[in-house]
């Protein structure tokens, strides 16, 4: 039998913080990469869960993320767009740091927009849409990555597995969110089947001669294909013009040209929208949360489920039961508290 740990989710987030901190990252960089690390834990996303730690760690190592950013807000005081700049420093505490100002214009105007610049991110997006649902608003998150998806019709890497997600809050439960790689599945999800030694389900990728492959080695050299053919395309592009050009940072080809590499985590921008719905329905017959309740309804209805299910599922055996890691999974935390940086190749 596998061994395996259980850690409580403090205890978790205690560790993979102080992991970052031995490494070099301030107090600010390495709080907000630990909640959203120990969050895919918590919630059974292992593609964005402690194995990112390593990547954001090379990306340190590398120089092309400063590990001692503090991010700034432009509080752009009366516009519908608060823009904070993260200093060169990681996606997650600039987020941390402007989502009080939108969630406040957002009230006041019924909708506003956070703009984040120069930044590196990695991490999943339903954690920064869950915290516009906590404030009661509706939220979309998207930004783009490295080019590593070929556009339908085409055969070499372009766009970037631009995840793109939504929320809406539920006055007594769990929000609605969908959060997902504008590709088929994440990167993430290639590299954990690579590691496993698995190959991938057919229609993921293609090789670097443009033929479908299922071999996760010559997936990573070659293309990853968008979801929902000539759609997913279309939304993927929607993203790099939106949380790209539209905010003045980086698409996903000019990310990769920036790193050179997809082995560190992308350098680009990130775009989040938050809507009141009580403002956008205002003077219109009907509650907008009791009616989004009957659809919600409806869907379960039919015996499908609703997004994001899955992980508060997990999420509750979480707090309950603790987080189980592998013997192996636990031997690297150990190996990087150790060791710092110097476990970097
Ligand atoms: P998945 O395909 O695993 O899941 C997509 C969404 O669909 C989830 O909200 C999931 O909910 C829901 N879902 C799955 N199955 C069903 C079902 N049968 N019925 C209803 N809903 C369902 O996501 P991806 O692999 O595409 O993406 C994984 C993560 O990778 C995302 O969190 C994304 O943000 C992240 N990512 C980050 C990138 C970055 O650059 N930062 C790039 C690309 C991806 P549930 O979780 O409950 O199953
Ligand atoms: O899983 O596709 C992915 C990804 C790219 C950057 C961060 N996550």
């Amino acid at each position: 039998m596998t061994q395996t740990t259980t850690l409580s989710i403090a205890a978790l987030q205690e560790r993979v913080e102080a992991i970052f901190l031995k490494a070099g990252l301030n107090g600010v960089q390495a709080g907000a990469l630990a909640r959203v690390i120990v969050a895919g834990e918590r919630d059974a996303c292992k593609s964005h869960g402690i194995y990112r730690i390593e990547g954001a760690l090379r990306t340190v190592k590398a120089g092309k993320v400063k590990p001692d950013a503090v991010p700034e807000l432009d509080g752009n005081e009366g516009s519908a767009i608060v823009k904070v700049n993260a200093k060169g420093g990681f996606a997650n505490p600039a987020f941390e740091l402007g989502v009080p100002a939108l969630a406040e214009r957002a009230r006041k105007l019924g909708i506003a927009a956070l703009v984040i610049n120069d930044c590196t991110h990695f991490s999943a997006l339903w954690p920064e849409v869950e915290a516009v649902t906590s404030e009661g608003l509706a939220g979309l998150v998207m930004c783009p990555s490295y080019a590593t998806v070929a556009p339908t019709g085409g055969n070499k890497p372009l766009l970037g597995t631009n995840p793109f997600a939504f929320g809406w809050p539920r006055p007594n439960g769990s929000p609605y969110v969908f959060d997902f790689a504008t590709s088929v599945a994440a990167r993430g999800e290639i590299e954990l089947h690579r590691r496993a030694g698995k190959q991938l389900p057919e229609g993921w990728a293609i090789d670097a001669d443009g033929n479908p492959t299922t071999d996760p080695e010559a997936a990573l050299a070659g293309a990853m294909l968008p979801f929902g053919g000539h759609k997913g395309s279309a939304i993927g592009t929607m993203i790099e013009l939106l949380a790209g050009i539209m905010i003045g940072d980086l698409t996903s080809p000019e990310v990769l040209d920036y790193l050179g590499t997809t082995t560190l985590a992308p350098f680009h921008g990130e775009l989040i929208i938050a809507m009141s719905p009580e403002a956008f329905a205002k003077g219109r017959p009907g509650d907008p949360f009791a009616r989004a309740e009957t659809l919600f309804e409806a869907i379960v209805g039919q015996g499908a489920r609703l997004p994001s299910q899955r992980r508060f599922v997990a999420r509750t055996k979480s707090e309950t039961e603790g987080i189980t890691l592998t013997a192996a999974e636990v031997g690297q935390l150990d190996h990087l508290l150790e060791k710092g940086l110097d476990a970097i190749a």
